[in-house]
């Protein structure tokens, strides 16, 4: 009886050794990224999927041949309209930045290479009415990951997705890699959370953790809360004879605007660099809200003039009024004025932007007429607007 209580309990030893072999060889090849080295295929992870960058970077990761893994949220409905086109290509995960669980499981059953951070809340005037969850997601969200890394695989890089909004009430002009935060919102508060971390994390545990500052990036997917979509899908309305009229709110601020298709390629460059850094990217030509509208009514043959002042001015087109400003636009704290040095990144990552202003402006009218002429005005055609 002894002797089979001894055997059992050896047997039961030795099962426990064997486990905790298979442990350290799992974790030794976590270490070495295995899959790499034996499909000889990168692994892309993108968190923010589903938004206006997931989509393009998607694209451009699938074309460079990379295996993409899309992380995104639960929602109550499908929100892929932007990778409809790729789903069959992508793998979808899913997810939440602010679920440290989810983050570890997810990269444990995928072991990537890269992860690009884009997931965020990021419209700004919701991050004064949300402001915690906006922290929640944009500054937590990111240590979330980072952490993550570091447990599991420090080899993993990690790109974060920061924002010329940190330098808000800017300090100088044109703003670098060096120009002083100034943060004039918890959106922009959030991020520079995000940023100074990604900086740290980099410092304290040598993770390649790359921040891309990058200024103003639009195009047909953006979402129409923002103000470039926001005007060129209501001058394609109005164009149509869907909508009489917009509303819009401090017309006299200014951004660097760039094409989103062209950034997201700034992105990956310095992901492939020997040494993570911190890159500004954006055009080096900044333009006023009310130069973006003038613009689109060129676009679709309809010029504008302006008539009043403050509150009480108008844009017409020949005797009808079509854009009307609304002080439920105007932001608690404003960015008045931001302008890119993107020096750097063309010297170190060879990165140029290839899209001018105008040919944006275009791009984005245009996609909005073909799709209203095609579909007619749908019920997302209406939505939210009176809001924003
Ligand atoms: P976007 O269209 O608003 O997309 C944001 C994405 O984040 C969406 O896929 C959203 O998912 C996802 N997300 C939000 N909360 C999440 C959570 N808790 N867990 C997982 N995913 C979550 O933004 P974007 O314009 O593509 O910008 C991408 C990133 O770049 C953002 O971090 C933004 O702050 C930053 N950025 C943007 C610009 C710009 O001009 N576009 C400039 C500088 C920096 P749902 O679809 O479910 O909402
Ligand atoms: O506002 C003014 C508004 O909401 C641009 C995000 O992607 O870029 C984006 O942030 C400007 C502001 O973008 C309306 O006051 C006037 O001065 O298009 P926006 P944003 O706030 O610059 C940065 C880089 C990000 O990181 C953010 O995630 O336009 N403006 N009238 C208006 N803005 C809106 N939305 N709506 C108006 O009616």
């Amino acid at each position: 009886m002894t002797n089979e209580k001894n055997i059992k309990e050896s047997f039961s030893k030795i099962k426990e050794d064997i486990n905790s072999l298979k442990y350290d060889i799992n974790s030794l090849k976590t270490q070495q990224n295995p899959r790499v080295e034996n499909s000889g295929k990168k692994r892309g992870l993108i968190t923010g999927i589903t938004g206006q960058d997931g989509a393009y970077l998607a694209e451009f990761l699938l074309n460079k041949g990379y295996e993409v893994y899309g992380f995104h949220r639960r929602t109550s409905m499908d929100v892929f309209d932007r990778i409809g086109h790729l789903r069959k290509e992508i793998k979808l995960v899913e997810g939440d930045v602010t679920d440290l669980g989810s983050i570890i499981r997810v990269i444990k059953e995928i072991n990537p290479d890269e992860i690009y951070n884009l997931a965020a809340q990021s419209f700004v005037p919701d991050s004064w009415t949300q402001p915690i969850s906006t922290v929640e997601i944009n500054a937590l969200g990111v240590i979330n990951i980072l952490e993550a890394i570091r447990i599991l695989n420090p080899r993993i890089k990690f790109y974060q997705a920061s924002t010329s909004e940190m330098f808000g009430k800017v300090h100088e002009t044109p703003q670098t890699e060096n120009t002083l935060f100034h943060p004039r919102s918890p959106y922009a508060a959030s991020k520079a959370f995000g940023y100074y971390i990604t900086q740290n994390y980099r410092e304290s545990y040598n993770i390649f953790a790359c921040n891309g500052v990058l200024f103003n990036h639009e195009s047909s997917k953006r979402g129409k809360q923002f103000v470039t979509r926001k005007i060129s899908h209501s001058v394609a309305k109005i164009k149509l004879g869907y909508q009489e009229y917009f509303e819009i709110g401090n017309m006299d601020a200014k951004r660097d605007w760039g094409y989103a298709g062209d950034y997201v390629e700034a992105m990956w460059l310095m992901m492939q660099k020997e040494k993570s850094d911190n890159y500004v990217i954006g055009t080096g030509e900044t333009h006023s809200v009310r130069e973006f509208i003038e613009e689109s009514f060129k676009m679709v043959g309809m010029p504008i003039k302006w008539e009043g002042k403050g509150i009480n001015e108008v844009g017409k087109y020949k005797d009808r009024i079509v854009v009307k400003v609304s002080p439920k636009f105007y932001r608690p704290a404003e960015v008045d004025y931001l302008l890119a040095n993107p020096a750097k990144a063309k010297k170190v990552l060879g990165w140029t932007p290839k899209t001018k202003f105008k040919e944006l402006v275009k791009m984005m009218v245009e996609s909005d007429l073909d799709r209203l002429k095609k579909y007619g005005l749908q019920e997302e055609d209406k939505s939210r607007l009176d809001s924003h």
